[in-house]
């Protein structure tokens, strides 16, 4: 037996782990001992990597659709059509009527062959993935104020902050090792406040419970500048020193008194007062974000507030202290540091900057479209509208986890032509009319880059499973298919140092440099070959940070009458995502297995629903049945669920309204219905396949 060394699968924390393989199959999981991040540790979704990798129900020859069924074919054939269907496709709409979305649990290499692949090969600036529907507020946000979109501190800063503020991020349940990092860091002294509107896990442990109210993140941020501002307890020298446009901040804030904001928010005037001490007076101040700061129409400005507080209180840029957005998946972090979003190529180079189309141009040896391209949600809506025909999906599970599944689906079924790339036959990949076999991440060599921009290698544990083969290997061979010989690489290896070389952020990294294990955190180049822990110490890439003032937004939905209930989203520990890698576990399935809605005791006792009673939950936008789990951890009025379960789509109720900055969907708030199902009878579960309901014109 050997083991290999790897890093996790799942959640942007980036936990090193060893693949035990046996036989050419992966029989067993263990953390790394000594590892940067995870210490020798692992939370209950690492250990059961082997399920997410599982050849089970893994793809493992290309498959073609045919009069509505799926057959297996050749690589030969596939791509032959895959090619023919594109060229097809943009001799009648042009480079704008096709897309390519792109995978955060791929490697960077993958991510950086799909990017390349949509830029060079199909000639279009049409490229995103899913930190369109996570992280891109924070990407907005921060390169507004700061100059640069990522988490600004390391996971070890933690140890050494004097305050951790957590502002709408379930961490224990999201990003287990960094939760866990928290409350040993509370047991050493430091004080845990936490910012959610249900009382999460870490909630109920912290010294402080900021229960806002559900889209109220402005108002409460800038209620605190205010008390901060009046009580002059903010940081003078750095604001005098690192910031531009404090004084119309101050006067932006300077009528939000605090009886007010707690009108607005929920929150106690003294919990307000209290909040706005603790933070601003402690020596070193850690904020720790997620997805109740990004994932609404205002997510931008959300993130532009969380900014706002920290320069005014001069914590950022030291041991401890920064704004840092939880990033979510493995490999998100990495697929924006690659350039898969539509506005900018690896390293964060502009493409609204005529020089660096030009290096793009020039090393790829094809023009460089002229603009930034579609977003995600942005090539579904031109493809309802007949404008967008052939879109290619490497890894995301769109029919689960964007909003609004209906008119996803819609969309979807409104394209000439969907190409799938996937480990399995996801629902998504069955809208496709080709599947292409991928192989996961114990498949390949590469790099993954976690949430604290930290760079590490991941090692080939065994073969991938019948034909497939590495994203990059998949579009490198399409690549030349239809004409292009400048994907012709030997190695992952080879693929990074050509993106390396194109990248000053990452220009002193390559695998040779990565691999004693720990990796490397960008920027990492000549100034600083070792890489770099904290952002921003003595100056900001911008020069002086932007102070933005911003004013609350509420949810583009809120209850009324005919859908009195709030209706939020979330996470649970033992599912990921759509499901797709932890549903296959039956340990995690256990915990588990089925969908639910939380609802307050006093809110189920007026509609006469009882624990794990049906109901039927509906929005505008459609309607599903569940279980009801009756739950004080959610406010009176709002209602939640988690969207990891196909059965029961939460995504079917949500709302599309975006941000009109990072165009993010409002997945945290709309407004729903509910109607008890009569005791005793099981809620409908959804054996309608997403694509026959779209087939039915619903
Ligand atoms: N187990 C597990 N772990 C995961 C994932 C998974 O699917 N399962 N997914 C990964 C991914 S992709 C991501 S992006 C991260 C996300 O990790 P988190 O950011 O922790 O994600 P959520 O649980 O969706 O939302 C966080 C919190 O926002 C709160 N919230 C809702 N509305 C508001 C509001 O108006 N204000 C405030 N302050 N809070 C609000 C919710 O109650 C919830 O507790 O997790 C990663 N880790
Ligand atoms: N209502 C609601 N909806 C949400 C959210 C929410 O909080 N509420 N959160 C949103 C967020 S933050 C995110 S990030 C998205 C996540 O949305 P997705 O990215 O769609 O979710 P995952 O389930 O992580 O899907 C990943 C897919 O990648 C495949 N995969 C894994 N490794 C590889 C690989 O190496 N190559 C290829 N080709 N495929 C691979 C897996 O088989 C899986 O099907 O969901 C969003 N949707
Ligand atoms: S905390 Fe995240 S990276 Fe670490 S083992 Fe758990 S899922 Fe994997
Ligand atoms: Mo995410």
């Amino acid at each position: 037996m050997q083991t290999i060394a790897s890093i996790c699968t799942f959640c942007g924390v980036g936990c090193g782990l060893g693949l035990r393989v046996e036989d050419g199959r992966v029989v067993g999981v263990e953390p790394q001992p000594g590892h940067p991040v995870s210490a020798g540790q692992l939370c209950a979704k690492g250990w059961a990597s082997g399920f997410a990798i599982d050849t089970g129900n893994r793809l493992r020859t290309p498959l073609i659709k045919e009069h509505g069924q799926f057959r297996e074919a050749s690589w030969d054939e596939a791509l032959a059509l895959v090619a023919s269907e594109f060229r097809a496709a943009l001799e009648t709409s042009g480079p704008a009527g096709v897309g390519v979305i792109s995978c955060a649990h791929a490697t960077n290499e993958d991510n950086y062959a799909a990017q390349k692949f949509a830029r060079a090969v199909l000639g279009t600036a049409n490229i995103d993935h899913c930190a369109r529907i996570c992280h891109s507020p924070s990407v907005a946000g921060l390169s507004r104020t700061l100059g640069s979109g990522a988490m600004t501190n390391s996971i070890a800063d933690i140890d050494e902050a004097e305050l951790i503020l957590v502002i709408g991020a379930d961490v224990s349940e999201n990003h287990a090792m960094i939760g866990a990092r928290m409350l040993r860091a509370q047991a050493r002294g430091a004080r845990l406040i936490v910012v959610d509107p249900r009382r999460t896990r870490l909630a109920r442990l912290a010294d402080q419970h900021v229960q806002l109210r559900v889209g109220s993140n402005i108002a409460l941020l800038n209620g605190l500048l205010h008390i901060i501002f009046a009580n002059g307890w903010e940081d003078r020298d750095f604001l005098a020193c690192r910031c531009d446009n404090e004084a119309a901040l101050r006067a932006h804030v300077r009528d939000l008194t605090p009886e007010i904001i707690s009108a607005q928010t929920g929150v106690p005037v003294l919990a307000l007062i209290e909040l706005a001490r603790a933070y601003s007076q402690a020596r070193r101040a850690f904020i720790a974000y997620g997805m109740g700061i990004t994932q609404f129409q205002s997510g931008t400005h959300n993130v532009i507030a969380v900014a706002n507080l920290a320069l005014v209180c001069g914590q950022l840029g030291r041991p401890g202290t920064g704004v840092n957005p939880l990033r979510g998946q493995n490999n998100v972090q990495g697929a924006c540091d690659m350039g898969c979003l539509p506005d900018v190529y690896p390293g964060y180079q502009k493409v609204s900057d005529p020089e660096v189309r030009e290096k793009f141009a020039r090393a790829w040896g094809v023009e460089q479209p002229p603009a930034p391209g579609l977003t995600s949600l942005g090539m579904s809506e031109a493809a309802l509208r007949g404008e967008f025909r052939a879109l290619m999906v490497l890894g995301e599970e769109l029919v689960v986890t964007d909003p609004d599944q209906h008119k996803l689906a819609r969309a979807l079924q409104a394209l000439d032509f969907l190409v799938v790339v996937e480990l399995t036959l996801s629902e998504t990949a069955r809208f496709a009319d080709v599947v292409l076999p991928a192989a996961s991440f114990a498949e390949k060599d590469g790099t993954f880059s976690n949430c604290e921009r930290r760079m590490q290698l991941l090692h080939k544990a065994i073969e991938p499973p019948g034909q497939a083969r590495a994203d990059w290997q998949i579009l490198a061979a399409l690549a030349e298919r239809m004409g292009y010989g400048g994907m012709r690489w030997t190695s992952a290896a080879e693929v990074f140092a050509e993106m390396a070389a194109l990248a000053p952020l990452f220009s002193a990294i390559s695998h040779a440099r990565l691999a004693p294990a720990g990796g490397l955190q960008w920027p990492c180049d000549e100034a600083h070959p070792a890489g770099t822990a904290i952002l921003h110490r003595h100056c900001f890439p911008r020069g002086r940070a932007q102070l933005i003032p911003v004013s609350q937004v509420e949810p583009d939905e809120c209850p009324d009458a005919d859908y009195p209930f709030c209706f939020t989203t979330q996470r649970l520990h033992f599912h990921y995502g759509g499901g797709a890698m932890t549903r296959k576990s039956p340990l995690l399935e256990r915990e588990i297995p089925a969908g639910l809605l939380f609802i307050h005791p006093q809110d189920a006792a007026r509609l006469g629903l009882d624990e794990a009673q049906g109901v039927r939950v509906a929005s505008r936008r459609g309607v599903l049945e569940t279980r009801a789990h009756l739950t004080d951890d959610v406010p009176l009025g709002t209602v939640a669920m988690p969207y990891h379960f196909r059965e029961a789509p939460c995504n079917r109720l949500t709302n599309s309204a975006q941000d009109p900055i990072s165009h993010m969907p409002e997945l945290k708030a709309c407004a729903v219905a509910l109607t008890p199902l009569p005791p005793g009878q099981v809620p409908r579960i959804e054996l309608e396949r997403p694509q026959e309901a779209a087939h039915a014109g619903l």
